[in-house]
């Protein structure tokens, strides 16, 4: 008897051992710096890579302002917030969305941002701008009247926004737009992600140095020869994916050149995917890896599935993030580095063709939850990551806080 007692717990300490090493992700402890706090709804990071270690940090409620030697400058690089439509100052989605800095900024100044404003077309709530601007002689200050519309697309609901802007290695500017908002994106007989025929629910790929003409009017920005349905007459050209419910936040690595895309779920699930020209990532067929519309036996032909996806009992609205190619943790290098918006720090790991989703613990905190809203990330010219928090959603209150990530 005594040995079948020795054999069982032999046993048991196997199976527990086996539970542990399946049940318990893989952790990192990293620890955050606080670069600047006082922001009023910190959502998007850029910046102009031209030596100066400048980060500039856009507001929802319309400043972009400067993080320079580790202090906000006191005046904002640009505000459009008399441009921007009525937000509800307890949470909204609209406002001041997205910043993406010319390759070439240091010698032509000029960069674009991302935001909503009013409109008074049928049917909308407001409509999204793609706008650019230029630095003005001072390097710190924007020229507030060099304002050039570049695109708008009506929006008709107040969510689902997208705004991300960010310049592919190939120099063109990748546009994300979300489907359009309300909920499960009941628009029109396939949704807005699956209709080739509106630029909601796609990530868009334009040539900003260069116009075009369009139905005999002329296009502040050319379409790429290369845009996967450049000959398609049922498609518009500016495509560069599909299928997309609210892509709030992608990136390139800076490595490889994939694009890495964390799309916002419905109901159930939070997603990412390695985006690819004129690849259908499937909503509002699928959520995630499942079936949504209809929810079972949904036909899955040509979808691209996400590399990932988790579900609601672990958070509820992902915020993409950066590969890191950062020097600080080397450890870190080659990860992709991204969160929860109710405050989760996770990365994705590649092994053997899978990849896996793992806590990223704080130091002096007991898991991977920050207690902050995780609104974005940031990458600044080293390739180090940044993270873009408040305490409080919504923008009535200064309480938002930039984060450096940092080795342990
Ligand atoms: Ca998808």
């Amino acid at each position: 008897m005594r040995i079948l007692n020795f054999c069982i717990a032999i046993i048991i300490f196997f199976l527990f051992v086996k539970f542990l090493h399946n049940e318990i992700p893989q952790t990192m402890v990293i620890k955050l710096n606080s670069v600047a706090k006082k922001f009023l709804g910190p959502v998007a990071m850029d910046s102009p890579k031209d030596g100066t270690g400048r980060l500039f940090i856009c507001e929802q409620s319309g400043k972009i302002k400067i993080v320079k030697n580790g202090k906000i400058l006191s005046e904002p690089f640009l505000n459009v917030s008399h441009k921007l439509d009525r937000m509800n100052k307890i949470y909204s989605e609209k406002g001041l969305l997205g910043i993406a800095f010319h390759p070439k900024y240091k010698t032509n100044g000029r960069f674009f941002i991302y935001y909503s404003a009013p409109s008074k077309a049928r049917g909308s709530d407001h409509k999204s701008i793609l706008a650019e601007y230029k630095v003005s002689s001072n390097a710190d200050i924007a020229d507030p009247g060099s304002e050039k519309i570049i695109m708008e697309v009506e929006q008709p609901e107040s969510n689902h926004n997208g705004g991300q802007l960010v310049f592919g290695q190939d120099g063109f500017l990748y546009v994300g737009l979300g489907d359009g908002g309300g909920a499960g994106d009941e628009h029109g007989a396939i949704g807005n992600g699956q209709d080739l025929n509106t630029l909601l629910g796609k990530i868009l790929r334009l040539d900003i140095d260069n116009s075009s003409e369009s139905a005999g009017s002329k296009q502040p920005y050319g379409i790429p020869s290369d845009n996967p349905f450049v000959n398609n007459k049922n498609a518009r050209s500016e495509i560069w994916a599909f299928g997309l419910r609210n892509p709030w936040r992608f990136s390139f690595d800076r490595k490889t050149g994939e694009l890495f895309c964390a799309d916002v779920g419905q109901n159930k699930w939070e997603e990412i995917n390695i985006i690819e020209a004129g690849k259908n990532y499937g909503w509002r067929i699928m959520e995630g890896n499942h079936c949504y519309e209809p929810s079972t036996n949904c036909n899955q032909k040509d979808l691209v599935p996400p590399i990932a996806d988790y579900n609601h009992d672990v958070g509820i609205s992902i915020t993409g993030g950066f590969v890191y190619r950062g020097k600080a943790i080397p450890s870190l290098v080659g990860k992709y580095v991204f969160g929860d918006w109710k405050g989760k720090l996770f990365y994705l790991e590649k092994s053997a063709d899978k990849w896996n989703i793992v806590n990223m613990v704080i130091e002096g905190k007991k898991d991977n939850d920050i207690g902050l809203d995780i609104n974005s990330f940031g990458e600044d010219e080293k390739g180090e990551i940044y993270i873009l928090t408040q305490k409080f959603t919504g923008n009535l209150i200064a309480n938002g806080e930039v984060f450096l990530i940092s080795g342990n």
